[in-house]
This record gives structure tokens, sequence and C-alpha cells, in this order.
């Protein structure tokens, strides 16, 4: 009997359990036992040290290979989790592809060798970058839905543009493709499960969950994580929802699920969520020994579980194959495991001069003069454009006018993007729309973009912030555009986890195959008199050290609009921080500048030319910087010149320079906290590189080291006013 991985697959989903050929089961039996035959050989590894990590599949084999054979390979979409090697060698990852990781090979196919084995990737197959956090793959699952959905919808969406991230952005998509997404029972605890069983459920997606309930995450036992200790209970009430509990152990009652949840989905009707009892049969993984906290009963009963040992009797027994065809079989695939393992032993070792590779993108860069297009349309040509209220755009306009522009003209350039956050939409139950205004946003920045553009397009999300970048990632992998919004700064923590170690992180870790250019948009900072603790923070900086991450930090009305476009039509993920106090000042608007207008990131303002002091700033602190100028002028003849650094990564270095060098005398100064803030970073940098050019030490004003109080005369002490950054500037010219 011939067999081979991709003869399985050409067919794509296998039939159901009752009209499988011999040649099938003995496929299935096949596909288990390689997954535990590269386990077993990779251990041997480990402990010869010649790979640096190990974790297995052993006991989940039944569980993967009946999923991944209900489903189809580069048609489906895949979102495994780190122990689902029978599943990805089921979809038609090969062992060499395997072992390529384990040993981290430049030619990894998954990561170059930048991530531990087992953390899956693979294009063709739709196998999208697996992290190591537990559960965070499941909102980009629904995501990946939702673009899918999106795109069979709209299919005019799916076409490219040259002037854009488009350009690098093939779509493909199915209308009754179905999104499978991974998770282990203890990782059912983490709030992403449940934020994206909720849009799930509300949404009708064709998301499978399959939960592989092996009993332990790590040492912790099932009834820790799970109330009653079955997450099928828990979970029963999800409207929408197929729901199916399988005896994990069973590769053809796990096919025979995964088919019934399948049918679910492609017929519209909503998710499904396959529950299968498994054992682990080695500990966690090989940094792991569960004798230290299982019973040696509890462990022998698993073993007696094992998937493998039912199914060889079976076939055995059914006649499907004699005891020495299967001990051929098992020999023989053991040998593969063992040439796998030789061959990738051979492969090239990553080269430490592509560390940086695929930080960001190589493709489109958007400090390129292609977003250069700064000078604003003239008055007459720009009178076209509408805004919110589709009235003309005439005369100055505030930051949140021309942030709402560039919103309404983004959106009809592109037909990929799609807005959706908390209370962003005009109104979710449209009927409202005929009676009243919309509500767009709590600052009413994305203000008739549903009425414009559509609900499909322009919605409200879920009150979980982890929740809308997830599914962002989900989208911006499938070539989609979100631009999400953060309702404020202050409330960005929830996120964090998904834009450290997932939005950001895509496209390095993946080697460049997957990224995750979406745009985060959110209101930031103080000055607002009664903002107080929740509603006033700032903390750019601990974004700013995240490489893979854009933030951008507009000062005026202008600025907004050119580097939101450019945010949106480029290729990385942009973090795009709005002041909150600069919405609607008189300083900075201007004139509606044209749907054409970008601003290249990494390109300072000069905004106050000088020759005595230079002052390096950024949002807020530019006007109270310049009010500070004219102070120090007019008072003590001190000339000072301002720049504004517009985008904080990248960064201006060169005009920072080039001023520094000029006036030999440096302050930084910005609203966060001094200690640990972004002005710490810069002012190293001019110390270290500049200390030639400087006549005094580099000054750094920002706020206290404390949160922003209510009290208006505690937040006035506790962030910088003009006076603060006047008296830095009289101090610094004594040197
Ligand atoms: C967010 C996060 N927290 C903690 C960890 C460390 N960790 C890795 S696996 C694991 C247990 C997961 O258990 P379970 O979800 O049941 O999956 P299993 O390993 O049993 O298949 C933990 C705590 C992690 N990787 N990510
Ligand atoms: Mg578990």
């Amino acid at each position: 009997m011939e067999l081979a991985v991709s003869s399985a697959r050409v067919s794509g989903a296998y039939p159901a359990p009752e009209a499988l050929t011999t040649q099938q089961l003995v496929e299935i039996y096949r596909l288990m036992f390689l997954s535990r035959s590269v386990d077993d050989r990779e251990i041997l590894l480990k402990r010869q040290q010649k790979i640096f990590f190990q974790i297995s599949a052993a006991g989940h084999e039944a569980l993967q290979v009946g999923a991944a054979l209900a489903l189809r390979p580069g048609y489906d979409w895949f979102f495994p989790y780190y122990r689902d090697r029978a599943l990805c060698l089921a979809l038609g990852v090969t062992p060499y592809e395997m072992m390529l990781q384990a040993v981290g090979a430049a030619t990894d196919p998954a990561s170059g060798g930048r991530q531990m084995p087992t953390h899956w990737s693979s294009r063709p197959l739709h196998i999208v970058s697996t992290s190591s956090s537990t559960a965070t793959q499941l909102l980009h699952a629904v995501g990946c839905a939702e673009a899918g959905r999106a795109f069979s919808s709209r299919p005019e969406t799916a076409a490219k543009s040259g002037d854009d991230y488009r350009a690098f952005h093939d779509v493909d998509f199915h209308g009754d493709e179905v999104v499978l997404a991974c998770v282990g029972e203890g990782s059912t605890s983490q709030g992403e499960f449940w934020e994206a069983m909720n849009t799930a459920s509300n949404q009708k997606l064709p998301v499978i969950f399959c939960v592989e309930d092996n009993g332990y995450a790590i040492s912790v036992p099932v009834e820790v994580n799970t109330p009653g200790g079955n997450i099928s209970r828990l979970v029963a009430n999800f409207p929408n929802f197929h729901f199916a509990e399988v005896d994990g152990n069973d590769p053809l009652a796990c096919l025979k699920a995964f088919q019934a949840a399948a049918e679910h989905c492609r017929a519209g009707r909503g998710p499904a969520l396959v529950h299968g009892h498994c054992v682990r049969l080695y500990s966690h993984s090989l940094s792991d020994d569960d004798r230290l906290y299982r019973c040696a009963a509890e462990r022998e009963a698993d073993a007696i579980c094992d998937p493998m040992a039912r199914m060889r009797t079976r076939l055995i027994g059914d006649g499907i194959l004699t005891a020495v065809e299967m001990e051929d079989l098992e020999r023989g695939l053991e040998q593969e495991a063992a040439e796998a393992a030789e061959q990738a032993l051979k492969a090239p070792e990553p080269a430490v001069e592509d560390i940086a590779t695929h930080v960001y993108s190589e493709d489109l860069d958007p400090t390129s003069a292609a977003f250069a297009t700064e000078r604003p349309q003239p008055a007459a040509e720009a009178n076209g454009a509408a805004g919110a209220s589709g009235q003309k755009a005439t005369g100055p306009r505030t930051m949140a006018d021309l942030i709402n522009a560039c919103l309404h003209d983004e959106m009809r350039h592109d037909p990929r993007i799609v807005v959706y956050g908390e209370d962003v939409a005009d109104a979710s139950r449209e009927e409202a729309l005929n009676e009243v205004k919309g509500k767009g946003g709590v600052f009413k920045l994305t203000a008739g973009l549903q009425t414009e553009f559509g609900s499909a397009r322009v919605f409200n999300s879920p009150l979980a912030e982890a929740n809308i970048v997830g599914r962002a990632v989900g989208y911006a992998l499938r070539g989609m555009k979100p631009v999400v919004e953060i309702q404020f700064f202050d409330y960005i923590w929830p996120a964090m986890h998904q834009i450290h170690n997932e939005l950001a992180l895509m496209r390095w870790r993946s080697n460049g195959v997957w990224e995750a250019p979406a745009v985060i948009r959110v209101p930031i900072g103080g000055y607002l008199t009664g903002g107080a603790v929740y509603h006033s923070q700032s903390g750019e900086s601990i974004f700013t050290h995240i490489p893979g991450l854009r933030v951008v930090f507009p000062s005026n009305a202008l600025d907004a609009n050119g580097l939101l476009r450019t945010a949106i039509r480029c290729d990385d993920p942009v973090l795009f921080l709005e002041h909150k106090r600069l919405y609607r000042e008189t300083y900075g608007r201007a004139p509606y500048p044209g749907p054409e207008f970008a601003i290249p990131f990494g390109k300072a303002k000069v905004v106050r030319p000088g020759t005595d002091i230079t002052i390096v700033t950024y949002g807020a602190l530019v006007p109270r910087a310049l009010q500070a100028a004219q102070l120090a002028e007019r008072q003590h003849e001190i000339k000072v010149e301002i720049v504004d650094l517009r985008t904080l990564n990248p960064y201006d270095w060169e005009a920072i320079a080039a001023s520094v060098r000029k006036t030999n005398r440096v302050i930084v100064a910005h609203e966060d906290m001094i200690s640990w803030g972004y002005g710490a970073e810069i002012a190293a940098r001019i110390a270290d590189e500049l200390f030639d050019d400087l006549d005094a030490p580099v000054r750094r004003v920002g706020s206290m080291d404390t949160f922003v109080a209510y009290q208006p005369k505690l937040e006035d002490a506790i962030l910088p006013q003009p006076e603060t950054i006047l008296k830095a500037i009289v101090e610094l010219k004594k040197y």
C-alpha cells in the first residue's frame, strides 16, 4: 500500500467515518504515529542538546488528526496552539519542516529560527503564525472569519491598489471557508477565550473552537481552571453555537464531530465548539516532570487511553493491516522522523546580520518620499471634501474635524478599511438613525462613518479592549485594514498583551510571512481640568519600547490628518495617539488639505526657529513650549528653537541633531512622567552622540512621577506647564 501525507489531502476533507476507505483508515493511523515519532525523535535530540526545547502532542493525536481531516488546508484557516503537531502534519507540514524549527535553522519556514519548535506557520496551508501566549489566537481566528465574510460579501474589497499596503497583500477567500482555533482547557480561563466566544456567537461566525482537554495546564488540574471541571457545561448557553463533547482518543469519533461542526459553520448557522477529552501522555514539556504533581495511578490510567494503541488494535483487529505490516509501517515512520532530523541538523543557521529583518515592512517604508505630499492642496481644490456632517470644508478646522475628514476620505479610498471600537458607530440600532443624529465616538471622531459606509464597515465592539485589538490582528493578516479605536489611553491595558505579543510581533516572528498592519487610534493625555487618574494618562514610551509598532503623536490638525493617512496606507501596525486636549483647541487649526495629503513618518518639524536652546517635544507640549519660548524671548531675550517630533517611532534623529548642533543646549519636554519616560532615551542619545556639541547638560521636562489628580490645582502642579518649561530654559541658558 502506497502512503504519503500529500495523498491524504488532495481530495480535501475526508468523508464520514462510515465511508472511509481502508487506505484512509491506515492514513489516519499513519499521521498519528508519524506525529508521535517526530515527538520522540525531538526528545532524543533535546537530550543530546541538539535542539533547545521540546513540547509534544502525545495523547492529542486522534483529536488533532480528526480535526485536520474534516477541513481543507489552504482553503479553510487554522489557528493552532503549540501542542498541535499531529494537526499540522495532517494539514501538510512535513517532519523535515518541523525539525528545521526545532534546530532553529535559517530555512525553518515557520519563523527562520526565531520561534520555539511547534510554533506553527504556513501561508500556503493557511496556518497562521502561532505565539506562545495562551488563547490570544482565538481572537485572531474571529477577526480572520470576519475578514473572510467581508471579502465574500463585498468581493470588490479584494482588489489591489498600487499606492498603499494593498499592493503587498494578495487576498484569497471562499464563501464557505471555516476557521479552526485550538486551545487547551486551561487556557479557556483567559478572558480572550470568552471575548472570542462572544463575538463569534453574536456575529454567527464560521469559527470552530477546538478545546483539547487533557485535564492539566502544566501542573494545574482542570477543576482549578474550570468551575465544575467541564468547559462544555459552562459555554452551553452561548447562542448560535453547535456544541460537541467527544472522546478525543477516538480519531473516527473526532472526525465525525468536526465534520458536523464544519457543516454547521459552512451553512452559516454560526460557530461551533468541539470539546475533546484527551490525555497528556508526556509531561507538559521536556522542562516539566509530571511525577512531581500527578499520582502514579492517574498517569497509568492515562497511558491505557493512548489513542495510538486503540487505533492499532482496531486496524489489526479489523484485518486492515497484519501485525507485520503494522510493524513495517511504524518502523518506516520512525525512520522518516530520524531522516528528517538528520537532514535538518545539516541546514544552515540563521545569519546574525538578518536579526533585524522583518521588524517592519521591507516593502513599504512610511518614512519614504512616497508619503511626502505635505504641501496642502489649495483651498479651492480641497473644498470638495466633506466631513462628518457632509458640509463643505472651508476655513480653519480642528484636529477632531481633520481626523474625522481623513477617516471619511480613506474609507472612500480603500474599501478594505473597517472601523470599530466602543461607541464608534452612529447607532448600533440602525433604525434609530431615522430619528437621531448618532453618537460616532465619545469624542465624535468617527461621527457619520456608519451613516456613510454602513454597519458592515463601521460598528461597535463589545466593551473589551483585547477583543478590539485581537480581532484587528485577524482582519489585518487577511489583508483588510482595521482602523480601530481604544476609547481612552487609560484603558488600553487589557489590549496590551495583544499589542505587545501579537500585533507588533507577527511579522518578525514569522520571518516576514505574516503581518498585521492595523491602526489603533487612541485619545490620550491630560490638561482636561477634572480628567483625573483614569482619563488623563500618558505612557507613550511603553509603546515605543515595542519593536514592530509605529507610534505617532501629532500636535495639530494638519499633522493629524496627514499622519493618519500615512498610518492607514502603510504596511506596519500603528499606534496613533490623539491628544484629547488638542482635539478642539484654537491652536493648530488648519484648512482641510484634501484627500491625498500625507506626511511621512520620522520627519520632525521645526515649529519655531531659534539659536539659543532647542526644545525637543511633541503632542500637547508643543503649544506649551511655544508659549514658554515666547516668554523667554520677551522676558530674557533667549531664542528658543522648537522641534516637534510628530512621530515617536520612528523619530527624526537628524532634525534633533541639526538643531542641537546649532543651539548647543537642549531640553526634552513631554507630558508623561520624567522617570523612564520617552525623554530619557532621547536625552541619553544626545548625551552619547552629540557630547561635543553641548554647552550644557541635557535637561528634561515632564510631569511628576505620579498619576494625574482630579483637583485642578493638583493637576496643574503635576503636569508640566509653560512656566515649568520657561524655568528650565532660563536655568539652562545660565551654563
Ligand atoms: C498568557 C500565558 N500565560 C502563561 C503561559 C505559560 N503556559 C504555557 S502553557 C500553560 C498551560 C496551558 O494549559 P492548557 O491550556 O490546558 O494546554 P495544554 O498545555 O495542557 O495542552 C501555561 C500556564 C503562557 N504561555 N501564556
Ligand atoms: Mg491542558
